[in-house]
């Protein structure tokens, strides 16, 4: 079969639409153009638009508070510090490292909530049906000042541990087919409380976005025998332009898609489906690579950074997924300063994903800072 490289940066006005030919081999260095394009997301199989030519307009929209004041190491109100009492009356244990619970207010339930009888009787339009599931919040310090970034390795590799215990625990139970594992940081993002701590939601069926990345990477195995992202980060590190840093074991990117103005993608070097399949060693370079990008995430804007986070991993069906590889998405929306966000609205809403500054740009911004000496909790 003779590798059909694909025009990755200008496409035909007449393919357009279509998706690019299946990647075969490391394509020749491109300059991305400099005028407006659009680019493809081939886990989604969407296309955003990219305007460089807009960093240059003027702000006169919302400004977000500044960032708040240094934390107590302790809060007496904060239901997620050791030894305090949550909404639902239950008194936390005086953890030492990380502690994980079913949330209160669960969005997914272990028991069926009987939408069935309504499920029958149902329209082809008006579609439902019963979810099961069970979702954890998941404290990664006892430590209410710090965050990912403020933590030791040592604690972060921890983290690791616990998102890897949990993915197995809840992976195993034989309603759960999918574990999102998964962190708010900040108020920006919705998070409702600063204590560092993340989520995760389990249950029975592949939720949507997961569903679309395991369909594209299924047809590119299926295509060309090979795996998407080992494919991609082998592109990735051959140019050189989108990486904002790597270890032995991970690496750390701008993708070639980001939407959001510093979106990254932390993808592990060896194929490898779960975070359950990493060795030891491979869990502390995941553990070295957290910080650092996140570390460098607050050097951005000399803030407490804030982002959505979470990995993606194979099903938990019980079946073999060749295709799945294991990654976390960093989704930031911040833009230009520690008070000026991206806001995804009304073309991005209606229409497609916009973004002003180049991933490359987004990725040099990364690389040159440091990815040591934050105060920033
Ligand atoms: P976020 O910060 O991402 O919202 O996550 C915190 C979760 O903690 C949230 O889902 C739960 C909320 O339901 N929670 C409890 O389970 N118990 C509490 O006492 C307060 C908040
Ligand atoms: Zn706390």
């Amino acid at each position: 079969m003779s590798p059909q490289l694909p025009e990755p940066y200008v496409a035909e006005p007449e393919t357009a639409n279509r998706q690019p030919s299946t990647v075969l081999e490391v394509p020749m260095l491109l300059q991305p153009p400099t005028g407006v394009h659009r680019r493809y997301n081939p886990l989604t199989r969407e296309w955003i638009l990219v305007s460089p030519l807009r960093t240059a307009r003027p702000w006169l929209g919302q400004v977000e508070a500044a960032p708040a004041a240094r934390r107590p190491a302790y809060d007496p109100n904060c239901y997620l510090c050791p030894g305090n009492v949550r909404a639902n009356g239950e008194r936390n244990p005086d953890y030492a490292e990380t502690f994980v619970f079913d949330n209160d207010f669960s969005a997914l339930l272990p028991r069926s909530q009987g939408v069935a009888q309504a499920a029958r009787r149902q329209s082809p339009l008006l579609v439902c049906h019963p979810e099961r599931g069970i979702c954890r919040v998941v404290c990664f310090s006892p430590r209410h000042d710090l965050s990912l970034a403020g933590l030791p390795v040592a604690s972060i590799r921890r983290v690791v541990d616990v998102w890897i215990q949990q993915y197995a625990e809840l992976g195993l139970l034989p309603f759960i087919q999918y574990v999102q594992i998964f962190e708010n940081k900040g108020e920006m993002m919705g998070a409702s409380n600063p204590h560092p701590h993340g989520q995760i939601w389990a249950n029975e069926t592949l939720p949507t976005q997961v569903l679309k990345e395991d369909t594209a990477q299924r047809d590119y195995l299926d295509e060309s025998g090979r795996c998407l992202l080992c494919d991609y980060v082998e592109i990735e590190r051959g140019e050189g332009t989108r990486i904002v840093l790597e270890n032995e074991d991970f690496v750390a990117l701008v993708p070639f898609w980001a939407t959001w103005p510093f979106e990254t993608m932390v993808v592990s070097r060896r194929h490898t489906p779960s975070l359950a399949h990493l060795y030891g060693p491979e869990r502390d370079a995941l553990a070295d690579v957290l910080k650092r990008l996140t570390t460098r995430y607050d050097n951005l804007f000399g803030v407490s950074f804030p982002y959505s986070m979470g990995f993606h991993q194979e099903p938990t069906d019980g079946q073999r997924h060749p295709h799945w590889h294991l990654h976390a998405h960093f989704y930031p929306p911040l833009l230009r300063s520690a008070t000026v966000r991206k806001f995804l609205v009304g073309y991005e809403m209606l229409a497609q994903p916009q973004r002003d500054l180049t991933p490359e740009d987004a990725a040099a911004r990364l690389r040159d800072l440091p990815d040591e000496g934050t105060d920033q909790h």
